[in-house]
């Protein structure tokens, strides 16, 4: 009877320890499942992590990259959206800073032309906009000539001179207009009263939407002196300049298409052919003053990204790149 009993202990025993041994593997595995799970996510997010930072290195040597093709420009007298910095084409017609291979990654360059279908591959010219901080002078005062420009642009993009008033208050140093600080006043906002830093400001004045924004953007600019280039100017542009849309607006986009390049600009003698076959632009018959003009330019915007295992980061500069020295950087932001 004793014997049994202990028998019986011994078999309970036995299964007491194997269901012990049974819940400690099954715990072990669980763990370990867990640590792999863990490791796994942490892996994830380590590469996640080394992806942006070689994406961030990407985007950087693209910007670095591109600057250098305007540095390398040989027609350094005049500068057209044909030349390598604005869209640089590979042997096959294709172009070159389109998802270009580099350390593991690629690394694109590009933007849009308000007269191009497909993206250009390259740098936009910003002297191929007005620069609507030149519209006060260097008193904070109105220039009549550059309002009407202004006016003619947002008349011809669909929107009111008015926008034209409210933007001139917010920059302009006194307090004499409709859209001025009293006006403000009930929405706990003051007007600049000086110049924009960056063009994204436009939308802390009253009565521009985000759409307005948009669509002023690739027309406008406040990182240049003034000047615009004629080779680059859009033809919202050229009209809101003050060229006609008879003659002068059709001969200077019929020449530019031809992939000609103005490289001259006269305002005299008096008897000149507008534009002539040696790319020689004369003013003498023309609204538009020479001193509004330029055939090249020195400030440039860079819309660069870089893409590792799916993995992008961005960066847009505007940088001024004289012939002889460094690129200097005016704007610069990563998303
Ligand atoms: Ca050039
Ligand atoms: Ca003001």
């Amino acid at each position: 009877m004793k014997a049994r009993k202990l028998t019986s202990f011994r078999k309970h025993g036995r299964g007491s320890v194997l269901v012990i041994c049974v819940w400690i593997v099954t715990i072990l595995v669980l763990l370990a499942i867990s640590i792999g799970r863990r490791a796994s996510f942490e892996s994830r997010i380590l590469r996640y992590h080394l992806s942006r930072a070689q994406a961030y290195c990407l985007a950087r040597s693209a910007s670095e990259r591109v600057y250098l093709e305007k540095a390398a420009d040989k027609n350094v007298d005049y500068d057209y959206l044909q030349e390598d910095w604005s869209n640089k084409l590979k042997a096959d017609g294709s172009p070159e800073f389109k998802d270009f291979p580099l350390g593991g990654g690629t690394f694109t360059i590009k933007y849009s032309y308000p007269e191009s279908e497909e993206p250009l591959y390259g740098m936009q010219d910003e002297q191929s906009k007005i620069n609507i901080n030149t519209i006060i002078d260097s008193t904070g005062n109105e220039i009549k000539e550059r309002r009407d420009e202004f006016v003619e642009l947002l008349e011809n993009l669909g929107y009111g001179a008015e926008l034209a008033d409210r933007f001139i208050d917010w920059i302009d140093s006194n307090d004499d207009g409709s859209y001025e600080e009293r006006y403000y006043s009930g929405q706990g906002l003051k007007p600049k009263n000086a110049p924009l830093d960056r063009l994204e400001e436009l939308i802390m004045i009253d009565g521009f939407t985000q759409e307005i924004v948009d669509a002023l953007t690739p027309y406008v600019t406040v990182y240049t002196n003034g000047e615009i280039n004629v080779n680059t100017a859009p033809e919202e542009v050229l009209l809101a300049l003050g060229f006609n849309n008879n003659d002068e607006v059709p001969a200077i986009l019929n020449y530019r298409a031809d992939g000609d390049a103005i490289k001259e600009i006269i305002s005299s003698p008096a008897a000149c052919s507008f534009l002539d076959a040696d790319g020689k632009l004369c003013l003498s018959a023309s609204k538009v003053k020479s001193d509004r003009l330029s055939c090249k330019s020195e400030i440039f915007r860079a819309n660069s990204s870089g893409t590792v295992l799916n993995v992008t980061k961005r960066i847009t500069s505007v940088v001024e790149i004289k012939s002889g020295t460094a690129p200097k950087q005016l704007y610069w932001y990563e998303e």
